[in-house]
């Protein structure tokens, strides 16, 4: 079953944000809606890679608290190497605390975070206050805001009235969250009202299955064409592989068609 929808360029005209519609764009301009999962160990070892499968992408996900080496001059060297290549950065903190808390998790700390990621994600666990506490910095530094509507791992409790609080959350700040985490959006029983809101999928491999802890995994085409995504996030489908920059143009190649058949 393929789900209908407008072009993204079409869809960025609609962003209600400024960093939604510049995904859109990066997006249209790459025909690129392949994200990689830079989940390696070193800040070196990351950047190698952000600099390697750069052109395939159109977003760089990390998570900056596993880099054994980090430096405060990351966030830096992580930008230019974006904007060399033209993705954005999304950090995948999925902040989950009250909104006075996460404020102060998203600008401080070692990782100063806002200082240099894009776009980061929060649980909705906490209610709308996590997400008023993220805008309070983001919003003016122009950045964005996905929400965890839906979880790839076996057993998650993100479905239903959960995943339905997430939409309205979301179109009560859509100045500030450009979409959602998701696995199956052509499935919720209430499609968020804006086409505006990106769909971003994890758990993607080039073969369904799964792991050893309980990480559950789609195709691209089942990803984009069935399920109603629009972003696909691979990690070790990628940086496993024996060749990643030539693995990355397998996966940016399929999750564009995927895309290209769904409209
Ligand atoms: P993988 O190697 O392709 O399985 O990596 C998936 C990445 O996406 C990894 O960084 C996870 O932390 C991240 N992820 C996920 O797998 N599932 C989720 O529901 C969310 C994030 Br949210």
């Amino acid at each position: 079953k393929a789900v209908a929808r407008k072009a993204f360029a079409e869809r960025a005209g609609l962003a209600t944000n400024p960093m939604g519609r510049r995904l859109f764009e990066v997006m249209e301009a790459k025909q690129s809606n392949l994200c990689v999962a830079a989940d390696v160990g070193t800040a070196k070892d990351l950047l190698e890679l952000a600099d390697k499968v750069g052109p395939e992408i159109c977003m760089l996900k990390t998570h900056v608290d596993i880099l054994s080496d980090f430096t405060p001059d990351f966030g830096a060297k992580l930008r230019t190497i974006a904007e060399k290549h033209s993705f954005l950065i999304f950090e995948d903190r999925k902040f989950a605390d009250i909104g006075n808390t996460v404020t102060m998790q998203s600008e401080g700390g070692i990782f100063r975070i806002l200082d240099w990621a894009d776009i980061v994600n929060a649980h909705i666990v906490p209610g709308p206050g996590i997400v008023d506490g993220l805008k309070q910095k983001g919003l003016p530094k122009g950045r964005g805001l996905l929400l965890l509507a839906e979880m790839s791992s076996a057993g998650n409790l993100a479905y239903g009235d959960y995943t339905a609080a997430a939409i309205k959350i979301a179109e009560q700040h859509s100045d500030f969250v450009i979409g959602f985490i998701s696995v199956n959006p052509a499935s919720w029983s209430a499609a968020p009202s804006s086409p505006a809101f990106i769909h971003a999928t994890p758990g993607v491999q080039m073969a369904a299955g799964g792991d050893a802890l309980g990480q559950q995994y789609s195709t691209p085409y089942s990803a984009i064409n069935e399920r109603g995504n629009d972003v696909i996030i691979v990690g070790r489908g990628i940086i496993k592989a024996s060749n990643p920059v030539e693995t990355a143009r397998e996966y940016r190649i399929q999750g564009w068609q995927a895309y290209q058949s769904s409209l």
